[in-house]
């Protein structure tokens, strides 16, 4: 008796809730007592639903009553950035990664368009975990390049829910980015917040190394083994950061739904530096409060809320930690607004976290692999290129103005040990160095570790910008000559080209 009880004081609850967060809803209030399910026949005239690119989430369908919900997405195969200098061709819902964001209502009838553009190589389809039926609409779905597909489902249950091709080889499919979020509200809607923002998770394999510039082709072995080259947030390492941060003001609420595409990775989700009050964990209907890191599962989804209290920048994770900065799967939140020194005593971030993605952009390096491609690369775009990667990698130690920190990092300003064999510097970044050295007079006898995750260009810019900068006597130094070092070639006692 007593659980009957509550469940229905928990019923009216929400029902008074509702209420309070929708004035509109004395027109409707026949239809709501059908809340537990509201599944009757479609009402009024066919909506198009309002479909939304990441991080943008459609507003809430405010209403009271099942209606027919008609979906067109289109799949679009398109070349596009999926870090600075490096272009991979994704199979896209929608033309982004993830996919077009979809928002119905729960008891809704969904009639879903599947678009096939003409230029596009593949036949593509869409299973979408929200329906109830064998493929989750896979079957009905599969389309040739230049047609089109229809296929009608009942949104049965309430939730968010991710979709994805599901064609042949399914794997290659969703690794191409073949994959988004379906939320089916509640028949009441969901509680009111600030900011909803759209995060996907997928991990991506392409046949060079992480940050190799070029177009990348897909890895076939390297995704079957799961051992991904990127993993990242929307597609595309800085999808989420610099100026295309998601943004928020202090003493609001934020909804993300984070969805994680896989193919094959789980997802350990954290925002550093926030906790979340509530998470819909697997999307599920339970709500878990006061959670750090919540699990996305391959093919799941959550949606995870909080108040935002002190101002900064949030960097959201996957804790599988190298992946954050190593893979890319890093994004960011930035929160504006006035300090509140009774919760956090500030120091404004943790550069620490942001590491070199703290630049407000990567334009310079883009450009620079632009030049690079084209046979016209200038020391103007290597050094301009080297000062972004140099910020956030060496800095950390030599500082942002070369001058090191007095007994512990040498400086690279004026360094009379760096001049007298400029090339060395090459085998220093990529293999460390320790032991006594002396610079500038000053003895030092520490450890620099091997700065080997990066690669070539990168490793050359940045020393031709350590080189220009500061009163160093400058040259250059080529993509060429790195891979040489690397690939066990001597620096020729630093003899100059
Ligand atoms: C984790 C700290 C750290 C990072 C990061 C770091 N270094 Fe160093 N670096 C050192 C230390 C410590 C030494 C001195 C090593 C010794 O005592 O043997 C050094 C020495 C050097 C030297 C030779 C001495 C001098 O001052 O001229 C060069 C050149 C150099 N680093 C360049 C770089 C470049 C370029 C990067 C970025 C790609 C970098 N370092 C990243 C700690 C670091
Ligand atoms: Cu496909």
């Amino acid at each position: 008796m007593g659980y009957v009880r509550n469940a229905l004081a928990t019923w009216v609850l929400s029902f008074a809730a509702a209420l309070v967060a929708v004035p509109a809803l004395g027109a409707e209030a026949g239809s709501g007592l059908k809340w537990a399910g509201d599944f009757g026949p479609p009402q009024g005239a066919p909506i198009h639903a309002v479909l939304t690119s990441p991080p943008e989430v459609p507003p809430a369908t405010n209403r009271f009553y099942p209606a027919k919900v008609i979906v067109d997405l289109e799949v679009i195969e398109k070349q596009m950035q999926i870090s600075e200098g490096v272009s991979y061709t994704f199979w896209t819902f929608g033309g982004t990664v993830p996919g077009s964001f979809i928002r119905v209502r729960q008891g809704d009838t969904v009639e879903f368009h599947l678009k096939n553009n003409p230029a596009n190589k593949m036949p593509h389809n869409i299973d979408l975990h929200g329906v109830t039926g064998p493929g989750g609409g896979a079957a009905s779905s599969f389309t040739a390049p230049g047609h089109e597909s229809q296929f009608t489902f009942k949104a049965l249950n309430e939730g968010i829910y991710v979709y994805h091709c599901a064609t042949a080889p399914v794997g290659m499919h969703v690794a191409n980015g073949m994959y988004g979020l379906i939320l089916v509200e509640p028949p009441q809607g969901l509680p009111k917040v600030d900011h909803e923002y759209y995060v996907m998770q997928g991990d991506f394999y392409t046949s060079g190394k992480y940050r190799e510039k070029g177009a990348q082709a897909f890895d076939m072995e390297k995704a079957i083994d799961e051992r991904p080259t990127y993993v990242l947030f929307n597609g595309a390492e800085g999808s989420l950061t610099g100026d295309r941060a998601i943004t928020a003001r202090t003493n609001e609420t934020v909804r993300l739904f984070i969805g994680n595409g896989g193919p094959n990775l789980v997802s350990s989700f954290h925002v550093i530096g926030a906790i979340f009050d509530r998470v819909r964990n697997e999307g599920g209907s339970e709500i878990q409060t006061n959670v750090q890191t919540t699990l996305i599962p391959a093919g799941g989804a959550a949606s995870v809320e909080f108040r935002t209290k002190v101002p900064g920048s949030y960097v959201m994770v996957d804790h599988s930690i190298f992946r954050a900065f190593n893979k890319g799967a890093l994004a960011i939140l930035k929160v504006a607004g006035e300090e509140d020194k009774s919760i956090y005593s500030g120091k404004e971030l943790d550069s620490v976290y942001l590491g070199d993605r703290s630049q407000p952009n990567m334009n310079a390096v883009s450009k620079a692999t632009a030049a690079a491609a084209g046979g016209r690369l200038t020391l103007k775009d290597q050094v301009d290129a080297g000062r972004d990667l140099f910020a956030g990698t060496c800095s950390v130690c030599h500082q942002g103005n070369g001058e090191g920190l007095s007994g512990v990092f040498p400086p690279l300003a004026k360094s009379d040990y760096l001049a007298a064999q400029p090339r060395r510097a090459i085998d220093i970044a990529l293999h460390g160095l320790n032991g006594k050295v002396t610079v500038n007079g000053t003895e030092y006898n520490s450890v620099m570790p091997p700065m080997n995750q990066l690669n070539d260009d990168e490793i050359a810019n940045i020393l031709t910008y350590v080189l220009n900068s500061w009163g160093n006597p400058g040259g250059s130094i080529l993509t060429e000559d790195v891979r040489k070092v690397r690939a066990g070639g001597t620096t020729a006692g630093g003899s100059e080209h």
